[in-house]
């Protein structure tokens, strides 16, 4: 339903009949995106929590770290979100931001005396706020190494007050319990979790209560959703990190994370998917009769439309200005000093490389389907031997492909495809560049990032430079939280320089089903690599 990398959802229902959707973001600024849907199926964004340079800066932050999953809620007016900045993959601050309108402007962070990761609000029909989080569980005889823990929320002076509650250690032994959401429903407390750690054997556990601190009991049933028992064949998987929305009709959703890999890998991150959940006597059930996330999904409200595999898209960013499309982002910061919209956009050559914990002249985008077709169009000039630029595509720091222009040391122009795999860079192939601008792209389909290139000019034809197997770029291979980014870079690579490079275009197109979609125009043919 929100394909590419967006996990850790979290959903409200605001004002109007608006339901509002926020995900993780890592190091990517700005941070905590934010989409507005009426009927749960499409998704638009409308903006970011942490979008002023003062909000967020993670310079120096790992990419796998920074803004982790982050509730939102409504309540009287005001629009919550509460999240964690992560460190060396343990959470070390939590904060809250609010708002009058979920599209901005959002306040700036104020930090919570919180432990731990995955906070979350419940407000309760008395108007008090609880919040939630989980934390390494301080006791050894605890039954698992993760602990939901609560406390009181002013809601007046955004600080945590009165004593810490302990409420569940979870249902699965020794399997990291996180993720905590609490829920009232027909007077009982309803506390959710994600159990198994967020890879194969994720998983939506419950318990309940007759009072919000607890005493909470693990439901029976446990774990209510899960992927773990389908095998690595199934086309979902990773399922778990769930929250849940009512409808005014009174219907209830969850939107929760999982993954769609081939071959056991996954490039496109975490995603978010839309469950059906019906209230029964023993508590809720995910996915009624069936029990599982599936791709195509009856849609709320509406009938019998498929949620889930949408057509192909297409997006086109001719960079006409006045300002930049919400898909893209940076790293760690805001990097609005080294780009330019002005006839086209024009991005500062910075001596930063994806390497380096920094913000590099990078603005990427989301993967977003299994096959698509991505491309650039690039005028460039290299000053020298170190400046390259073109288009990377991005897994991690360590994990990366790009493809640019560079010069040999005669001056004459190349374009070359550069991979770092496990931090090792490796020339994997060259090719003498066009005269001009030039077009360099990627087609996905399958196992195969297939590096292409051709002049500016239209009507030529796309030439073959590399194939790149798209499992190098995994999560599973680079071991991180995030999907690939795609998009524009430029750097001087270690060097300082007064060079820029002017990107015309960025075209990208995506199918889930049917590479054969994909417009390439002209046949690719081979190319000099
Ligand atoms: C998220 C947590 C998790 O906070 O991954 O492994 C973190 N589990 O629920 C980042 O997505």
């Amino acid at each position: 339903m929100l394909s590419g990398c967006h996990p850790d959802p979290s959903i409200c229902r605001g004002r109007g009949g608006s339901y509002y959707l926020v995900a993780s973001s890592f190091a990517y600024f700005p941070g905590l995106p934010i989409f507005h849907s009426t009927d749960l199926v499409d998704w638009e964004p409308i903006g970011h929590a942490l979008s002023r340079e003062q909000q967020l800066d993670l310079t120096g932050f790992d990419m796998s770290d920074g803004v982790w999953a982050p509730t939102i809620r409504y309540h009287d007016g005001i629009y919550y979100i509460v999240a964690t900045i992560a460190e060396n993959r343990r959470g070390a601050t939590t904060f809250v931001v609010t708002a009058n309108n979920p599209a901005g402007p959002w306040s700036d962070p104020v930090v919570l005396d919180a432990e731990g990761i995955d906070p979350s609000l419940f407000f309760d029909t008395d108007g008090r706020c609880w919040f939630t989080a989980c934390r390494d569980a301080a006791h050894p005889a605890a039954s698992g190494p993760g602990e939901l823990w609560m406390r009181e929320l002013d809601v007046t002076e955004l600080r945590l007050v009165g004593p810490v509650h302990v409420l569940w250690h979870g249902a699965v032994r020794g399997a990291w319990i996180e993720a905590p959401r609490v829920f009232l429903h027909a007077g009982v407390y309803h506390l959710i979790g994600a159990e198994g750690g967020t890879e194969r054997n994720h998983s939506v556990t419950a318990a309940t209560a007759a009072t919000v601190t607890g005493p909470y009991l693990a439901d029976p049933r446990n774990p209510l959703l899960t992927h773990r028992h389908l095998g690595p064949e199934a086309a979902i998987q990773s399922v778990g990190h769930a929250d849940l929305v009512d409808t005014p009709e009174g219907d209830t959703w969850a939107v929760v994370l999982g993954i769609r890999p081939i071959d056991g890998h996954h490039t496109l991150g975490r995603e978010t998917f839309l469950v059906p959940v019906e209230w029964t006597s023993t508590g809720m059930v995910f996915a009624p009769g069936y029990g599982q996330v599936r791709t195509i999904e009856t849609a709320p409200q509406v009938g019998h439309n498929s949620v889930g595999q949408r057509p192909p898209t297409s997006f086109r960013d001719d960079f006409a200005g006045p300002g930049l499309d919400r898909g893209w982002c940076t790293l760690r910061a805001a990097g609005h000093r080294w780009w330019n919209l002005d006839d086209g956009l024009e991005l500062s050559l910075l001596p930063w490389t994806l390497s380096e914990p920094r913000t590099p002249a990078f603005l990427g985008r989301r993967q977003q389907h299994l096959n698509f077709l991505a491309s650039v169009a690039v005028e460039f000039k290299p000053m020298g031997p170190h400046e390259e630029a073109g288009i990377a595509l991005l897994q991690n720091e360590n994990h990366y492909v790009t493809a640019t222009i560079r010069a040999d040391p005669t001056g004459m122009r190349n374009i070359e495809v550069t991979s770092v795999i496990g931090g090792v860079q490796t020339v994997t192939a060259t090719a003498p560049a066009p005269a001009g601008g030039i077009s360099l792209g990627v087609r996905a389909s399958g196992l195969c990032y297939e590096i292409i290139f051709r002049s500016i000019e239209e009507n030529q034809p796309w030439r073959c430079l590399a194939d790149i197997d798209v499992r190098l770029l995994s999560a599973e291979t680079s071991g991180s939280f995030l999907g690939v980014y795609l998009g524009l870079y430029a750097t001087g690579r270690g060097h300082p320089s007064a060079n820029s490079a002017r990107f015309r275009s960025f075209h990208y197109q995506g199918d889930d089903m049917n590479s054969q979609t994909l417009d390439l125009r002209h046949s690719v043919t081979a190319g000099q690599a």
